[in-house]
């Protein structure tokens, strides 16, 4: 099978267009969490790369920002098409190197054919208001401009969807665009990347540079974060990376666009249906083995229906398939490495400690794979929260409480530091509405009958409070990528002053 997932890595990379063969020497290493195998390796960039890289990007934003904005969409929209037409290539990488089952990997590359399909339409709608002006023929009007380069960090979970979110939002408002991926998936990156510059390439408007990969480690993020030309850089990624990364931009008055971790809930009203709630809870915690940022991990479950849900999702964790995510029917693949593996492991003592009792979390073995991190998902029962249940550990671990009134759920549905998603599953219409209201969830997202994780690209995507606070994706989420300017144009042939103020000049 290892030779096999080394000859599948260079066919999906031909198919886009990249030499595999090259990809030898390098301290960036990808390995595949399937069977540990590596798969390639990739130098990092150099500073004087960077400077290079940072060069040719100020002179595309400089050259593209002029380009009309529906042009720039028809860019965004040939790459769309070109990801449709590699989307089978393109998904095989991301579960060769990523470990997600073929299933969410399609789904990733649909996301970012979606987004596309989105920036185009957006291309055409940069829309900016008209303001009333106080003063006799005087007109105000808000509008909206390119930034400049805008640097993107991406996490290794979604390693081409979020990428996409913000690139083709940031292309599509004239910006040029910098992508520094986790060194986990260097290979999907350079997979994507290629086939956006051979796209770039054929389209004559497009300048050199528009958007550029930088390849490498932490250094090359701390870079970004620091330079005065990086006009707004998104990061994704955990808390940690985010706390430095916004002080860091903040200490040079830059902007960033924050998406880091989460610790979604779910309430189960007394009203819930069953199948619907046992549906949703699975997905949620154990598919993407607990890896989205947007995963399941707390469960609140009302009294009246405790003990039936959790009897059903014990039976319901023990029948998910573990094992290779190339397999047609494995739902639950690979963690990402030893890393994940060993935190998985400290938050379940963490829990047994603490008098949770624990079911499922075990290593599994999947033959031929023995390197590869394969665990069956667990469920912890617990009183009460306790440390590891406050924090985000990026592994299929679901945290199970009781609850008695929704107050109660809310309440502590809201009690954790994060605000990424949160979801009630209730026939309530009340619950629903309270749920949904002002008093309700504090998180960027929240949904009724739907688990926390799996959005549309339609929606701002983000979250409250150590979340960051950023949005990307749809609704007007594109407005982080564009300086609002306030026009005010008087056609009279006076000079009246606002608020009535006289300077009267001789
Ligand atoms: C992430 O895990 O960083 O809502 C993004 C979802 C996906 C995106 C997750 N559409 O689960």
């Amino acid at each position: 099978m290892s030779a096999a997932v080394a000859s599948h890595t260079g066919s999906s990379l031909a198919a886009v267009g990249f030499d595999a063969a090259r990809l030898t020497t390098g301290d960036i290493v990808s390995r595949s969490p399937i069977d540990g195998r590596v798969l390639a390796r990739l130098p990092s960039v150099s500073r004087a790369d960077y400077e290079t890289a940072l060069g040719r990007s100020q002179a595309a934003f400089s050259a593209w920002r002029a380009v009309p904005a529906p042009r720039r969409g028809e860019l965004v929209r040939l790459f769309g098409e070109a990801v449709r037409a590699h989307k089978p290539a393109l998904a095989e990488l991301i579960t060769l190197e990523a470990g997600k089952i073929t299933s969410e990997a399609a789904g990733e590359v649909q996301e970012v054919i979606d987004i596309c399909d989105f920036a185009v339409g957006l291309s055409r709608q940069l829309y900016g208001l008209t303001i009333a002006s106080e003063r006799a023929r005087h007109h105000m009007l808000e509008r909206w401009h390119p930034l400049g380069p805008v640097g993107v960090i991406t996490a290794f979970n979604f390693p081409m969807a979020v990428w996409a979110w913000n690139a083709t939002l940031a292309l599509i408002c004239g910006n040029s665009v910098l992508w520094k991926p986790s060194e986990k998936t260097p290979l999907t990156a350079l997979a994507l990347h290629t086939l956006f510059e051979s796209v770039a390439k054929g389209f004559a408007e497009a300048p050199a540079g528009v958007s550029t990969l930088l390849v490498g480690a932490r250094p090359v993020g701390e870079w970004l974060a620091d330079d005065k030309r990086i006009a707004l850089l998104s990061a994704t990624g955990s808390t940690r990376m985010g706390r430095e990364v916004a002080v860091r931009v903040a200490g040079r008055f830059g902007r960033s666009l924050l998406e880091l971790g989460g610790n979604n809930a779910m309430i189960v009203a007394p009203s819930a249906k069953e199948d619907l709630a046992v549906r949703a809870i699975t997905f949620a915690a154990a598919g993407t083995a607990g890896q989205r940022c947007t995963s399941l991990r707390r469960l609140y479950v009302h009294g009246s229906r405790y003990d039936a849900i959790v009897a059903r999702l014990k039976r319901a964790y023990a029948s998910l398939k573990v094992g290779n995510p190339l397999g047609s029917d494995t739902l639950v693949g690979p963690l990402v490495d030893a890393q994940a593996f060993e935190a998985m492991q400290t938050a379940l003592a963490a829990a047994r400690a603490a008098g949770g009792i624990v079911h499922g979390g075990e290593r599994v073995n999947v033959a031929g794979h023995e390197a590869g991190y394969y665990v069956r998902p667990a469920l912890v029962e617990l009183k009460g929260p306790i440390e590891a249940s406050e924090r985000e550990t990026f592994a299929p671990i679901l945290y199970v409480f009781r609850y008695e009134t929704i107050e109660q759920s809310i309440a502590a549905n809201n009690s954790v530091v994060q605000g990424l998603s949160s979801s009630l599953i209730t026939q309530d219409l009340s619950e629903a509405e309270l749920f949904l209201s002002g008093e309700g969830s504090d998180c960027g997202i929240a949904n009724i009958n739907i688990g926390p994780s799996g959005a549309e690209i339609g929606g701002a995507f983000g979250g409250e409070k150590e979340t960051g606070g950023g949005r990307e994706s749809g609704s007007d989420a594109w407005k982080a990528y564009m300086r609002r300017q306030t026009q005010t144009v008087n056609y009279s042939a006076t000079l009246p002053l606002a608020q009535g103020v006289k300077f009267d000049v001789e």
